[in-house]
């Protein structure tokens, strides 16, 4: 079916949170929305907030552009704009931004009569995000603790978090975390795999469909968890990798100032060692 002639059937009014129908219009393919507007609003300000702290440093290569937040000596408060503001605007731009674009998916979701499970998805990305910038910066008294905006700036406060730590990996949520993004890629690269090989059984052959599927599992491991399941089971395995990244930084400082490494001193404790 042409892409326009089913558009008109689904271009339904109403459904928004906010503005009524104001704002419930479409540009080109694109709904707008209430929320569509704040989140060209936020994107715009803070990508020129971006550019503005790019202008005042010292160099224009992408890598290493770098946006900082406030000294930790500012506390929680407000920095001027040149000493860590910037990127306290840039940071109210983007969680504006993306919570405006998670409100714009929820009233597609009403429009079409659909379940919130996409925004949900994208609504733990930006809790993870939040936890970041501004759950764990408030739960150790600074700004500071966030990360800075910058292609290589960034990368070297993770590295210099972890190291804060010892060792990072003796993390359990971290572990618990890893765990997840890992079996996240088994399971779309088991379920990528299945659909390709039943759609494309090779030249002049008909496509196989849901029996040869279950059929294939069936035979390899006794057991096919289903063409629902499937899905189930990967927004399950990729909404614990955002979740348990977001509990693994959030004790890391506010819950454990030690190194992760001596955290397992717990176990060698247990009286059953004798
Ligand atoms: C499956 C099924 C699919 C799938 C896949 C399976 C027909 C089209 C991949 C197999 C998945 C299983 C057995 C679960 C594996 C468990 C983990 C934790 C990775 O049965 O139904 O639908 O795509």
């Amino acid at each position: 079916m042409a892409m326009l002639s089913f558009e008109r059937k689904y271009r339904v009014r109403g459904g928004t949170l906010l503005g009524g129908d104001l704002f419930d219009f479409w540009m080109g393919p694109f709904y707008v929305g209430f929320f569509g507007v704040t989140t060209m609003f936020f994107a715009l300000l803070g990508s020129a907030m971006i550019f503005y702290g790019a202008a005042l440093g010292d160099t224009w290569n992408p890598w290493l552009i770098n946006i900082q937040p406030p000294d930790v000596s500012y506390g929680l408060g407000l920095a001027p704009l040149t000493e860590g503001g910037i990127w306290q605007v840039v940071t109210i731009c983007a969680l504006g931004a993306f919570i405006s674009w998670a409100l714009r998916e929820v009233e597609i979701c009403r429009k079409l009569g659909m379940g919130y499970h996409v925004p949900f998805a994208f609504g733990m990305a930006i809790f993870a995000y939040a936890t970041l910038v501004v759950f764990r910066p408030i739960l150790m008294g600074a700004w500071g603790y966030g990360f800075p905006y910058g292609i290589m700036s960034h990368l070297d406060w993770v590295s210099a978090v972890g190291y804060s730590h010892i060792a990072f990996h003796y993390n359990p949520a971290h572990m618990i975390a890893i765990t997840f993004f890992f079996t996240t890629t088994l399971a779309l690269a088991m379920h990528g795999g299945l659909i390709l090989s039943a759609a494309n059984p090779g030249k002049g052959q008909l496509s196989k469909g849901a029996e040869h599927e279950n059929s294939y599992f069936r035979d390899a491991i006794g057991y096919s968890v289903g063409s629902l399941g499937i899905h189930r089971l990967g927004l399950f395995l990729a909404l614990n990798a955002g979740f348990w990244s977001a509990v693994c930084m959030i004790i890391s400082g506010p819950a454990w100032t030690k190194g992760w490494p001596l955290w397992w001193e717990w176990w060698r404790q247990m009286p059953i060692w004798g």
